[in-house]
């Protein structure tokens, strides 16, 4: 069982440990005094995911709040301008317009949205303030930015030269058709894991001292989409959901599919029904396949998900799916259910 006085103090090593792994990478954060226990705990979903967790221990080892622990993780992701899908950078809908969707949940069942919001390089702060500072849940498009402004966010341009780029190679056939773990055929395992992928997400969940569990995620979306599609990394429910009792859920790939079958949610119900993560997950991948057999053989899609007691897992309907894990252990990258490092 977790002790949290017996935490708070080896925090400071805690700390001076993980500091250490974020100059090297290395993922044992073994110890003699190291507290082994499940919580805290962060995963998130992909490679990019191991410096977003690295950034949310920082407040979790200080036994800090699993709320600002994921909004500062995914704040990682999104300030990366080497990651077009996550934040500025990001690549653009197919009339060039760079579109963010993202949310955020809190213990207590608060939550917090923005859909298809321009001109503004942190949706996931956008979406807190949603959450903290007015009667409603989702702002989308033209309404979502001005409320950013109006809190003091600054309004800047989100297409950098390479997405432009990008957008322009595309037009030249203006196919639509995402791409199977795109972020994986980039990955170069000899540097420092990132994303150069043309979708992805980032999806974060977290569990604090006090076994509070909060979760975010943040997208620029399906690149190349109909200027005002959304997808489910906004919607509560669909690419997030956290029961403060229970656990929680993300998801990532085609996000018409998590919606249709309200993915995170679903995921979060299997636990409660005493599903374990990986196989609450795998359930709701089912789900997926079973509806649209054909269209499931092209795609992906994967969840993660924690419980309570801090055990995780995931799935997917392809191969090559990964996330990332953070805990007083240890720092991991688990590719198809395998560690990386
Ligand atoms: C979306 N789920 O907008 C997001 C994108 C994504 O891998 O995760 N792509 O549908």
């Amino acid at each position: 069982m977790y002790n949290r006085r017996k935490f708070i103090k080896s925090s400071a090593l805690g700390a001076s440990l993980a500091a250490i792994s974020t100059q090297s990478f290395a993922k044992v954060l073994t110890g003699a005094d190291v507290e082994r226990s499940a919580l805290p705990v962060v995963i998130s979903t992909w490679p990019f995911g191991v410096a977003a967790n690295e950034e949310a221990w920082k407040t979790l080892v200080k036994g800090g709040r699993a709320l600002d622990a994921v909004e500062a993780g995914v704040k990682i992701p999104e300030a990366d301008l080497k990651n077009h899908s996550v934040g500025k950078a990001g690549y653009p809908d197919r009339d060039g317009h760079v579109t963010l969707d993202a949310c955020i949940m809190d213990e207590q069942g608060n939550c917090g949205a923005v859909a298809g919001m321009e001109y503004i390089a942190h949706p996931i702060s956008v979406a807190r303030l949603v959450m903290e500072k007015t009667p409603h849940v989702l702002l989308v498009g033209d309404g979502a930015t001005q409320f950013a402004v109006e809190q003091g966010f600054k309004k800047e341009k989100l297409l950098t030269p390479e997405s432009e780029k990008a957008w322009h190679e595309w037009l030249k056939t203006a196919r639509y058709k995402p791409e199977i773990n795109s972020e994986t055929k980039t990955y170069d395992p000899n540097t420092a894991p990132g994303s150069k992928g043309n979708h992805d997400t980032i999806g974060m969940l977290a569990i604090d001292t006090k076994g509070n569990i909060s979760g975010a995620c943040t997208t620029s979306g399906m690149a190349w989409k109909i200027h005002g599609r959304v997808g489910d990394s906004p919607i509560i429910g669909a690419g997030l959901y956290v029961d403060n009792e229970v656990g929680g859920a993300t998801s990532t790939g085609v996000g018409e599919e998590v919606i249709r079958n309200v993915g995170s949610f679903l995921v979060v119900e299997l636990m409660r029904q005493g599903y374990s993560p990986e196989d609450a997950c795998k359930e709701a991948v089912k789900r997926i396949i079973r509806k649209k057999p054909q269209t499931a053989k092209e795609i992906q899609v994967g969840f993660l998900a924690i419980n309570k007691k801090g055990e995780y897992g995931a799935y997917a309907i392809q191969k090559g799916f990964s996330f990332a894990v953070c805990n007083a252990q240890k720092q991991d990258l688990i590719i198809d259910g395998k560690s990386f490092y």
